[in-house]
C-alpha cells in the first residue's frame, strides 16, 4: 500500500506535473500566439488607405475576362463591405456618358466601356461603400494621363525623397537584378496607385542618369512595366539629352545632327521592342546645368519635336519640362514663361509642357505660373511635388491638397471669367492633343511608403485630384481619414460608425489636416515671401545666407530683399514687370499693393515695414502675427493629436505625435529666425501680442539645429549617380 500510494503518489506527481507542464505549456502557446496576432495586427502603415478586412460574401456576375476585369471582382470579393449575399454586374461597355477610362456605378452595377475603367470603378465602388458614400454616380478622369514621377538614382537614393530608398533602383552592382519581393512591392504599388486612378510611373529621375538607357536597365524597365500594366500603368523614363554622347560616343547631341536623331530612333525602337506600351520621355533639359537644345543654339521646340518624331509611330509621348532659370536672369519667376511662350504652337502634337504649379521652386505658397493660361496652341500639364522638399520633408504634417486645389481653382482669365488652371489643362477651354498631370512621388522603400503617415494622404490626394479636379480637400480628407484610420482603436475598443468616432476622430483630425497648409506657409514663409530656406537642402531657415561665390538666385536675399526701407520683390510694372505676363485683371491687381491678394503681397511688391494692410496694423506687425499664428496652430494640432488617442493603434499614434513635437520645435525655430533677422532691418518692436523669439539669431545662424539633417540630406543627394555637374540650390 506504501508502495502503491508512493507509486500513486508518484503517479499523482508525475500527473501534476504534466498538468503543469500542459498548463505552462498551453499558456505559453496562448501567449505566443497572442504575441503573434499583435506582431501581426503591429501597425506599420503599409496597407495604406487599402485596408480589405472584413468582407462580406458577395456575389460577382461578370462575363468580360481582361485581366483588368478579373481584378475587380477579385478586388469586389475581397473588399465587400456592403450586405452579405448581394449580386453586382460588372459591364464592359461604351456608354456616350462614359470618356476614356470614366465610370457608372449603381448600387448593383459597374460599367465602363474600358477593362481598366472598369477596375477604377471598383476602387470607387468599395471606397463608397467604405465611407458611406451614395452609391450612383458618373465618373469620367479629369486627365487622359495621371502620373507619378519617381526622382529615383539609379544607385537607389532619391532626390528630395524622404522614405527610404528607390522601390525600383538598388546599388549599382545590383541594381538591374529583380527578386520575387521587388515584384511583390510593385505589384502592391501599382494597386494602390490603380485604386487611385494613376495611370503613369516614371521610373527614374528628372536629373537623368545616361544609364538608364543601356540595355541592362531597359530590361529591368520592362520587367517593372511587366508588373504595373495589369493595373493600367504605363511607364515613362526620364532621359539625359547628352546621351548620344555619354551612351553613344556621338561628338554632339544637336537634336538636328542626322546621326543623333538616328541614335535615339534606334533606342527608342529598343525600349518598345522591350516594353511595347511604353509611355514616352520626361526631359528636364537646359535647366540646373543639364544639357538641352541650347547648348547647340537650338530651342526647346527643336529638342522636344526631335524626340516627339522618334516617339510618334509608337503612340509615345515627350513631356518637356519649363522648370528653367539661369544665374543672369534678374527675376527668376518670368523665366519660363519668357523662354517659352514664343514658342506656343511650335511643338509636335505629341508634346506637353510640363510646368511647375508655381514661377519659381514648389513653395509654399506662390502665385499659379503666368505659363497656364498663356499657352494656347500647345498642350501644358500641372507639376505637383508630392514629396515634402520645402514643406517639411516627412516630418511636418502638411496636407498638401489644400495648396493644389488653390492652384488648380486659380484663375487666369485665358478666355475670361472663370479660366481655372484647371480649366486650362485639362482640355476644357482649348482641345488639348494630350491631357496630363504630374505629381513628384514621395515614395521609398520605408515600411509605410511615404515616411510619415500623414504623408500617404498626400500621394492619395494627388491621386484624387488627378481623377477629379473639382474634388475639395475636404472630401479627400475625409475619405482619406476614413480608409486609413477606422476601425484602428486599440483592441477595436471604439467602433468606427458611431458619432463618437465622427465627432472625436474624424471631425477634428480633418480640421487639423484642412489647416496645416496654412500653418506651415505661416511659420515658414507668409505674405507672400518665399524662398527663404537654408543652405543646404530646403528644410530649416537661412533669410541671411548668401555667400559671395554662390549664384545669387540661389540665396534667400534674393527672393526677400529685405533693409532699411521695407521687404518683398518688386515684380510690379516698376519692378521686374512678372506682373504682366498674368491676363487682365490680374495683372492689374497683383500690380497694386492695395488690390494685391494678401497672401501674395510680398511675391509682386517692395513695401515699407509700416505699410498698412487691409485689418490695419503694419505690416512688419502682421508679419510678426503671421509667424506666430503658425507656430500656435500647430501646438494645437499636438493637443488635438492627444485627444484623439483612444480611436487609433499606438504605433500610428505615436509617430505621429513625435513628429508633431518636432513640427512644433523647428516652427520656433523658423519664427525667430525669420522675425529676428528681419528685425535687423525692420528695427521696429516685436507687438505685444506676440510671443518673444527664445532663442538668439547668432545660435541660429551658427548652430542651426536643423543643419544637421540639411547637411545629412546633401550628402545624400551628392551620392546619386547622375551626370548633373552642378549642386542645386
Ligand atoms: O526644386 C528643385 C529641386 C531639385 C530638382 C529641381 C527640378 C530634380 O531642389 O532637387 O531636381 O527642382 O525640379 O528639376
Amino acid at each position: 500500500m506504501q508502495f502503491l500510494n508512493l507509486k500513486s503518489h508518484a503517479m499523482n506527481n508525475k500527473q501534476t506535473n504534466r498538468a503543469h507542464r500542459f498548463k505552462f505549456g498551453k499558456a505559453l502557446l496562448i501567449l505566443t500566439l497572442l504575441c503573434l496576432v499583435l506582431v501581426a495586427h503591429a501597425e506599420d502603415g503599409h496597407e495604406l488607405w487599402l485596408r480589405d478586412k472584413k468582407a462580406n460574401p458577395v456575389i460577382v456576375k461578370c462575363d468580360a475576362k481582361a485581366p483588368a476585369v478579373l481584378l475587380a471582382c477579385s478586388e469586389i470579393k475581397n473588399g465587400w463591405t456592403g450586405k452579405a449575399g448581394e449580386t453586382i454586374r460588372i459591364i464592359l461597355k461604351a456608354d456616350p456618358m462614359l470618356k476614356g477610362d470614366g465610370y457608372k456605378l449603381t448600387p448593383s452595377t459597374i460599367q465602363s466601356a474600358t477593362p481598366i475603367g472598369v477596375l477604377y470603378g471598383a476602387y470607387e465602388f468599395l471606397r463608397r461603400q467604405k465611407t458611406d458614400q451614395e452609391l450612383t454616380v458618373i465618373s469620367n478622369p479629369s486627365y487622359e494621363r495621371r502620373i507619378l514621377d519617381h526622382w529615383d538614382n539609379l544607385n537607389g537614393t532619391i532626390e528630395r525623397g524622404y522614405a527610404g530608398k528607390s522601390i525600383f533602383w538598388r546599388n549599382e552592382k545590383d541594381s538591374v537584378t529583380v527578386t520575387e519581393a521587388d515584384r511583390k512591392l510593385w505589384t502592391e504599388y501599382a494597386r494602390a496607385n490603380a485604386s487611385i486612378g494613376i495611370n503613369g510611373s516614371v521610373l527614374n529621375n528628372v536629373n537623368a542618369s545616361p544609364q538608364i538607357l543601356t540595355p541592362a536597365y531597359i530590361k529591368k524597365a520592362k520587367e517593372i512595366a511587366n508588373v504595373l500594366r495589369p493595373y493600367g500603368i504605363k511607364t515613362y523614363l526620364s532621359v539625359n539629352f547628352a546621351s548620344p554622347i555619354k551612351l553613344g560616343n556621338l561628338k554632339t547631341a544637336d537634336p538636328l545632327n542626322g546621326e543623333v536623331i538616328a541614335w535615339w530612333k534606334n533606342k527608342i525602337a529598343e525600349i518598345y521592342r522591350e516594353i511595347p506600351d511604353f509611355g514616352g520621355f520626361l526631359v528636364k533639359a537646359n535647366s540646373e546645368g543639364q544639357a538641352g537644345p541650347q547648348d547647340y543654339h537650338r530651342t526647346h521646340a527643336d529638342g522636344a519635336n526631335m524626340f516627339a518624331d522618334a516617339l510618334k509611330p509608337y503612340g509615345g509621348i515627350v513631356m518637356w519640362r519649363a522648370f528653367v532659370y539661369n544665374a543672369n536672369e534678374k527675376d527668376r519667376a518670368k523665366q519660363a514663361y519668357t523662354e517659352f511662350m514664343p514658342f506656343d504652337g511650335k511643338f509636335r502634337n505629341n508634346v506637353i509642357i510640363q510646368v511647375k504649379n508655381g514661377p519659381v521652386d514648389f513653395q509654399p505658397r506662390e502665385p499659379f505660373s503666368a505659363l497656364f493660361g498663356a499657352m494656347k496652341k500647345t498642350p501644358v500639364m500641372p507639376e505637383f511635388q508630392i514629396t515634402k522638399e520645402y514643406l517639411g520633408e516627412n516630418i511636418h504634417l502638411v496636407f498638401l491638397s489644400t495648396m493644389w486645389e488653390e492652384v488648380l481653382k486659380s484663375d487666369t482669365y485665358q478666355q475670361g471669367k472663370g479660366s481655372t488652371v484647371a480649366k486650362c489643362t485639362d482640355g476644357s477651354i482649348y482641345r488639348q492633343s494630350i491631357t496630363a498631370i504630374a505629381g513628384v512621388s514621395n515614395i521609398g522603400l520605408d515600411t509605410n511608403w511615404c515616411g510619415s503617415d500623414f504623408d500617404q494622404a498626400n500621394w492619395f490626394a494627388f491621386g484624387r485630384l488627378a481623377w477629379n479636379n473639382n474634388l475639395s480637400s475636404a472630401q479627400i480628407a475625409d475619405e482619406w481619414l476614413k480608409l486609413t484610420f477606422a476601425n484602428s482603436s486599440p483592441a477595436g475598443s471604439v467602433a468606427c460608425d458611431n458619432g463618437q468616432w465622427t465627432n472625436l476622430f474624424l471631425i477634428p483630425v480633418k480640421k487639423m489636416m484642412l489647416e496645416s497648409r496654412e500653418a506651415v506657409v505661416n511659420y515658414e514663409m507668409p505674405l507672400g515671401l518665399h524662398h527663404l530656406f537654408s543652405a543646404f537642402g530646403h528644410y530649416g531657415p537661412g533669410p541671411w545666407y548668401a555667400p559671395k561665390n554662390v549664384r545669387m538666385d540661389w540665396t534667400p536675399p534674393y527672393y526677400h530683399k529685405a533693409d532699411a526701407n521695407g521687404i518683398g520683390f518688386d515684380r510690379t510694372s516698376n519692378g521686374s514687370d512678372a506682373v504682366s505676363q498674368y491676363h487682365q485683371p490680374l495683372a492689374e491687381q497683383f500690380n497694386d499693393p492695395k488690390t494685391c491678394p494678401e497672401t501674395f503681397l510680398l511675391w509682386f511688391h517692395h513695401l515699407p515695414w509700416t505699410y498698412q494692410l487691409k485689418n490695419g496694423r503694419t505690416l512688419w506687425d502682421a508679419l510678426c502675427s503671421h509667424y506666430q499664428d503658425g507656430v500656435v496652430t500647430v501646438r494645437e494640432f499636438q493637443k488635438q493629436w492627444d485627444n484623439i488617442r483612444p480611436y487609433i493603434d499606438r504605433e500610428r499614434f505615436e509617430a505621429v505625435q513625435s513628429k508633431l513635437r518636432k513640427q512644433c520645435h523647428d516652427a520656433q525655430v523658423y519664427k525667430d529666425a525669420c522675425l529676428l533677422y528681419f528685425h535687423q532691418s525692420s528695427k521696429l518692436p516685436f507687438p505685444p501680442d506676440v510671443e518673444r523669439p527664445i532663442y538668439e539669431l547668432s545660435y541660429l545662424e551658427n548652430i542651426n539645429p536643423l543643419t544637421m539633417e540639411s547637411i545629412q540630406a546633401m550628402f545624400n543627394r551628392s551620392n546619386r549617380n547622375n551626370a548633373s555637374p552642378q549642386t542645386t540650390n
